[in-house]
This record gives structure tokens, C-alpha cells and sequence, in this order.
């Protein structure tokens, strides 16, 4: 086979997807994109539990590539809900005029490099076989669901739901006796409004996290305005930020340890009052010292005693990890909801669940009967969605193999052995540490630029070289080393998922400065690729 179709493949039409389509059809490369999902929107497609939200303000979660849509959008809540971020992928992908471009309802299922014509042949579940001269994944770093293999997990009569497949049609709970298995995000987002709905509500809980409160509130006209009137450098001071947002927030550099407690309380109390991610801003040290993050999270502990009323429950929901070491969660009434008669907690740490069976769930020597399961279970992350792909390159080296001790890429970009393959927001990238929307736009810009000088010099094909992968491996993981991220088993190091090899994943060491060393890559004719 010799004669390549088109010159990209981008896997995957949500964020990512939909932006790098966007940016190279404008520059006239031929390119589709095949997404799983029957239409746009990626993450936000899929998960629809009831009170997805992102944790990102809204005016700040939104693409910035062009002035014209981010004056037109309207948001309308401080933080977006599900609904109304999936309906403003819709206006992207009908703005842009993407949809022709996309084939719905289909898998990616193999890309295999042909080393003799510098291209990947891929196939699908549809049946379909092409060949591109590139491949892009922009399959997501939370798209691939974590349902763990408990014992009996399939003889459950009742109704099953994973948060990250929500049924499109929504679910009715009332009057349904319902489990939530998991208390990361998706589950603190979504309990208090199940147990509203349901007759009884049961949580099991393996670790206990910290949420902050989101305050949520409907955006006031002079707000939007105020932003909107100057939307480029808001965006641009958002992009100096290490996390790519934030730059309207009270951040603080200072050590927690220099200050004094009155002083602690008082910012730790204003970030509180303010809600949102922005509360561990409020000293420079808090992923950082041990001993400086010991204070931060004991206050967030009386915050969960003075909301709970029922001390044992209160205790319970009080987590005894680093703060901010899983990610931080932004809640609207989580705590609260543990004082209603109609929901219970189960702790499963010290007694795990030990199997499901046609009626429920059993711990602990008893079983639990439900209507309804749900399970919070999380993801698969950053690397799930690219390993399910039989992806080989060079040699037939597999993807799988290639990371079987975990991902090693060369800036999160480019992996050695895979020549013409992206990963957007890929492991060794900031992705998940910042603002999602912003780091794509850096990458596929990147990506972009890149393949337009692959086109100016008519070359071939571009692989990441292996001193330069084993040396950004090392750089990411001693960045991580120096701070608190490695302390506990978040899914940042693959730990939720049983098996997985334990490395930290993103890089941490902030978006101004990777964007910086991308740049400089570039500017310096793709140090660190080889370019045939
Ligand atoms: P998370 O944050 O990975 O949370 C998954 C939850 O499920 C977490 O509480 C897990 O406990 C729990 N879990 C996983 N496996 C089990 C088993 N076997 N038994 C009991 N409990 C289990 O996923 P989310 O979907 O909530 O959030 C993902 C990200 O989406 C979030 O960080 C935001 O960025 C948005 P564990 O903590 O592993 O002990």
C-alpha cells in the first residue's frame, strides 16, 4: 500500500477533536475525524449524571481562538452545567461547520505505522480502512470509564449506571432505594441530587475526599460585561497562570509556614467564602510542604465537622490524605446532604466491598438492597481511551507494550517509535493540572504549526527521538517528586485502576512554562525529533 487518502486523522470530536479539525481545515490539510459518541462534545457528551458541572469557571472554560465567538456565547451560571456546555459544543461544531468532517458513531480500532510510506493505516468499527499521513488522538484523558471487577458485578437485577455513560434520556430515581459506589468528583456532584430524588440513598465511601464549596450562582449581566470588555487580555493573563485560569483569583506565594494562624484562617475563611479551586491559592506552598498543607486541610475537616451533624458521619467524611493531592473537588451541598434521614454512609475502606449480587451490594458481612446502582467509579485517565486502540508503530511495536511500565512521551506530545502520532493533552502534558480548554488550544496550535512546516519542507514524517523522551520522562517525574502529588493514590498516578503501573502522569510544572519549552522546540527546528 502506497498511495495515502488524507493527511490527518484526529480520533475522538470533543474539545480537542473538534479544535484540531477546525485549525487545520483552515489551512487546507484534507483530515476527518471519527468519534465513538453520536455527536460532539467528548467528555461532555457522555457524562451527563445529574449535576455534571465543570469546575472551571464558565468564563474561562470556553475557546479563546476567536474574539467573535467568545463576545457571542452567553453563559449562564458561574460554573457551567453539563447541558449547557454540550449545547455550546453544538454551536461550535454548526459555527465551524464541522459536522461534515466528523463520522459519528464509530471506533477507531487499529492504526498501524507503514514504515516504508511514512503513513498509518487505520480501520474502524464501521468497516472502513484509510491511510493518513497523520494521526491525532484526541480521545481525552477521562473518557475511558473505570468499572471495577467486583465479584457478582453482573448478576445485579436492578438498574446499573456508570456517571461516565449517563443515559441520554436521563434517569428517574424517585422512590427507588439507590447505591452510589465512589466519592470523587462525579460522585460528590451528583449524591446530593440523587438523594433528593431517591427513597434512600446509600454511599460507599473507600476514601474520603476534600470538596470546597462552588457557591454556584446564576453570572450577573455587569460580570459577563465587564469580563467581555476585555476578553483577550483576561484570556492572556489566564494563559500566564500555571493552571491556565484563574488570574481574576487572590493568590497568595508566601508560605503558609511563615504566616500566623490568625492570618492563615483569615485567607483560608476568604478562599472559603469565595469557593471554587482557587482556595488552595491562598498560600504558595500548600502541594508543596507537608507540614504546610497540615493546616490547610485541618481547617477544611472542621469545615466538613461544623456542616455534618452527626459526629461519627462527620469523622467519616473527613479524609486523611494530603489536600489537593486528588484533585480538589467543588461541590454544591455534599457535606450537608449526609444530615438527611434518607441517606446513608458505608465505609468501605477497611471493609471493601466484597461482591454484588441480584439484590445489592455487600460489605462487611451485609448486604445492602437497591433498585439502583451507580457507580462513581471513575476513569481509566490519560491513558485508558489511547491503550484500547491497537495502536502499533515502528517495528509493530505495540502502544501497550511501548507503555506497559507506564506512559513515556517526549512533552506529551510525541511518543518514540510512533513517528506522525499526536497525543492532545497526552500524558506528560499539563492537561488535567489546568484549564482543559487552554492547554488544547496550545497543543493543537503546536501541533499545527508543526505540520505546516512538515508540509513547507515536504518531509515525511516526525518521531520524538529517545534521549529526549527519556530525558522529559525524568524532567516530569522530578518536577512531581517536589511536590505533594505523589503522596496518595489519585488516578494523576494510575493508582484507582487496579494493575495500572503507578506514575504520575501530567506534567506539573505549570502551562507558562511548558508552552515555553514547546515554543522553543519548535523555534529551534523540532529539537529533540527527528525530522525525515
Ligand atoms: P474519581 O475521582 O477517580 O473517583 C472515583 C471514586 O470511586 C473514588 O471515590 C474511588 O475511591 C471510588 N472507587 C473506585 N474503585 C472502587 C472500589 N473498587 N471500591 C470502592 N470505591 C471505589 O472519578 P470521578 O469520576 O469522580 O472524577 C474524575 C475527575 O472528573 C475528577 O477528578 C474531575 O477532574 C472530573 P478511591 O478514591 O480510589 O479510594
Amino acid at each position: 500500500m502506497s498511495r495515502v487518502d488524507i493527511d490527518a486523522v484526529v480520533v475522538g470530536a470533543g474539545f480537542a477533536g473538534m479544535y484540531t479539525l477546525h485549525r487545520l481545515l483552515q489551512d487546507n490539510f484534507k483530515v476527518r475525524s471519527f468519534e465513538a459518541g453520536d455527536d460532539v462534545g467528548g467528555t461532555w457528551y457522555w457524562n451527563r449524571y445529574p449535576g455534571a458541572r465543570c469546575d472551571v469557571q464558565s468564563m474561562e472554560y470556553s475557546y479563546t481562538f476567536d474574539d467573535d465567538l467568545q463576545q457571542a456565547w452567553e453563559w449562564t451560571e458561574r460554573y457551567a452545567p453539563q447541558p449547557e456546555i454540550l449545547s455550546y459544543a453544538n454551536h461550535v461544531a454548526d459555527r465551524y461547520e464541522l459536522r461534515p468532517h466528523i463520522t459519528f458513531g464509530t471506533r477507531v480500532v487499529s492504526a498501524h505505522y507503514n514504515e516504508e510510506s511514512s503513513f498509518w493505516i487505520l480501520s474502524t468499527d464501521g468497516g472502513e480502512t484509510l491511510t493518513s499521513q497523520f494521526l491525532i488522538m484526541a480521545t481525552g484523558c477521562l473518557s475511558s470509564m473505570n468499572t471495577p471487577d467486583f465479584k457478582g458485578i453482573d448478576s445485579f437485577k436492578g438498574e446499573t449506571y456508570h456517571t461516565g455513560q449517563w443515559p441520554q434520556e436521563g434517569v428517574d430515581f424517585t422512590g427507588k432505594r439507590v447505591g452510589v459506589i465512589g466519592t470523587g468528583s462525579s460522585g460528590i456532584q451528583s449524591i446530593p441530587i440523587i438523594a433528593e430524588e431517591a427513597d434512600h440513598l446509600t454511599v460507599f465511601q473507600r476514601t474520603a475526599n476534600f470538596s470546597v464549596p462552588a457557591h454556584n450562582q446564576l453570572l450577573d449581566e455587569e460580570f459577563i460585561e465587564d469580563i467581555k470588555a476585555t476578553y483577550p487580555e483576561f484570556r492572556a493573563n489566564n494563559r500566564q497562570m500555571m493552571a491556565g485560569f484563574g488570574s481574576r483569583n487572590e493568590r497568595h506565594e508566601d508560605s503558609v509556614l511563615d504566616a500566623d494562624e490568625t492570618l492563615i484562617q483569615e485567607r483560608l475563611e476568604a478562599n472559603w467564602q469565595r469557593g471554587g479551586l482557587g482556595f488552595l491559592g491562598a498560600f504558595g506552598d500548600i502541594v508543596i510542604k507537608k507540614e504546610a498543607n497540615a493546616s490547610v486541610a485541618e481547617f477544611v475537616r472542621n469545615k466538613i465537622r461544623e456542616q455534618v451533624v452527626d459526629p461519627k458521619v462527620a469523622e467519616l467524611l473527613c479524609p486523611d490524605q494530603v489536600i489537593g493531592c486528588k484533585r480538589l473537588c467543588v461541590d454544591t451541598n455534599y457535606y450537608k446532604t449526609f444530615n438527611r434521614d434518607d441517606v446513608s454512609l458505608v465505609d468501605v475502606k477497611e471493609h471493601p466491598i466484597d461482591e454484588i449480587t441480584e439484590k445489592g451490594v455487600v460489605t462487611n458481612g451485609k448486604e445492602y438492597q437497591f433498585d439502583a446502582i451507580v457507580f462513581a467509579t471513575g476513569y481509566d485517565a490519560m491513558t485508558g481511551s489511547l491503550l484500547k486502540v491497537d495502536i502499533r508503530g515502528r517495528k509493530g511495536q505495540t502502544l501497550q507494550d511501548k507503555w506497559a511500565a507506564g506512559p513515556r512521551t517526549y512533552l506529551g506530545l510525541s511518543t518514540y517509535g510512533f513517528p506522525n502520532m499526536f497525543t492532545i493533552s497526552g500524558p506528560g502534558s499539563p492537561s488535567v493540572l489546568t484549564n482543559m480548554i487552554v492547554s488544547i488550544e496550545q497543543h493543537v496550535n503546536w501541533i499545527r504549526d508543526c505540520l505546516m512546516y512538515m508540509r513547507s519542507n515536504q518531509h515525511q514524517a516526525i518521531e520524538a527521538e529517545l534521549d529526549a523522551e527519556d530525558y522529559w520522562v525524568v524532567l516530569a517525574n522530578d518536577i512531581a517528586g517536589q511536590t505533594l502529588f505523589k503522596s496518595c493514590n489519585s488516578w494523576y498516578l494510575g493508582a484507582n485502576v487496579p494493575g495500572k503501573p503507578r506514575v504520575f502522569m501530567p506534567f506539573i510544572g505549570g502551562l507558562p512554562t511548558y508552552a515555553e519549552i514547546c515554543d522553543d522546540v519548535a523555534q529551534d527546528n523540532y529539537r529533540g525529533f527527528t525530522v525525515e
